[in-house]
């Protein structure tokens, strides 16, 4: 069985969010978001810098969302939610997954570090300031890359759409995303109305 280690609104939706498009059974161990769990020597067994998601599969485990879902992929995607390996469409699709993370998620885990998770004393201004300069640019070009596409890579939803929504979620959770962003707002509707999100946001 698969055990998937999470904490409400982390990244771990994203690895419960594929697994639900997949119809594939899992387990949850859902941790209080809290740093004396996540740096408790237990959980720092399972992942060194004491971060969600972890994943176990049978004698696998991994962390790292984006490497998650490649895995789940491999294993139990039987092709479905990405295009095929060496077209020009995998091409895009491997720059779109990765840019969820590297160029998107990462500007809003820094602003929601320093607005609210790390103690106050060690929160730290310029710091949300220089991150969420990051985020707005990289929304405008998801924002401008949507015009007259329903996902990132045109008509058919894929696992890239899973990477990049969690920081547009994370976004609008926190009051950070644009209202003027009406391609991205419009974005964020369709895939809510997608089962497998509403099970993975629960
Ligand atoms: N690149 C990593 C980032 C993991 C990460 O930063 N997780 C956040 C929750 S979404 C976390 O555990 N934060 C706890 C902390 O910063 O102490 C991934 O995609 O798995």
């Amino acid at each position: 069985m698969i055990r998937i280690h999470h904490a409400r609104r982390a990244r771990s939706a994203r690895v419960i969010w594929l697994l639900e498009e997949l119809g594939v059974s899992y387990e949850l161990d859902t941790i209080e978001f809290k740093r004396e769990n996540l740096r408790s020597p237990e959980y720092i067994k399972l992942h060194p810098l004491g971060l969600v998601p972890v994943m176990e599969d049978g004698p696998v485990r991994i962390f790292e969302s984006g490497a998650i879902l490649e895995w789940l992929l491999e294993k139990y995607g039987e092709g479905r939610l990405a295009p095929k390996p060496a077209t020009p469409e995998r091409a895009l699709y491997l720059q779109w997954f990765h840019y969820g993370e590297a160029s998107l998620a990462r500007y809003i885990g820094d602003v929601v570090r320093h607005r609210f998770t790390l103690p106050e004393a060690e929160r730290k201004a310029d710091v949300v300031e220089g991150a969420r300069a990051r985020l707005l640019e990289a929304l405008a070009v998801v924002e401008r890359e949507l015009g007259g596409r329903a996902f990132i890579l045109g008509g058919d939803f894929s696992a890239a759409d899973i990477m990049v929504a969690y920081g547009i979620v994370m976004a609008r959770i926190t009051g950070e995303l644009p209202k003027n962003l009406t391609n991205v707002a419009a974005y964020l509707d369709r895939l809510k109305a997608r089962p497998a999100y509403a099970r993975a946001w629960a």
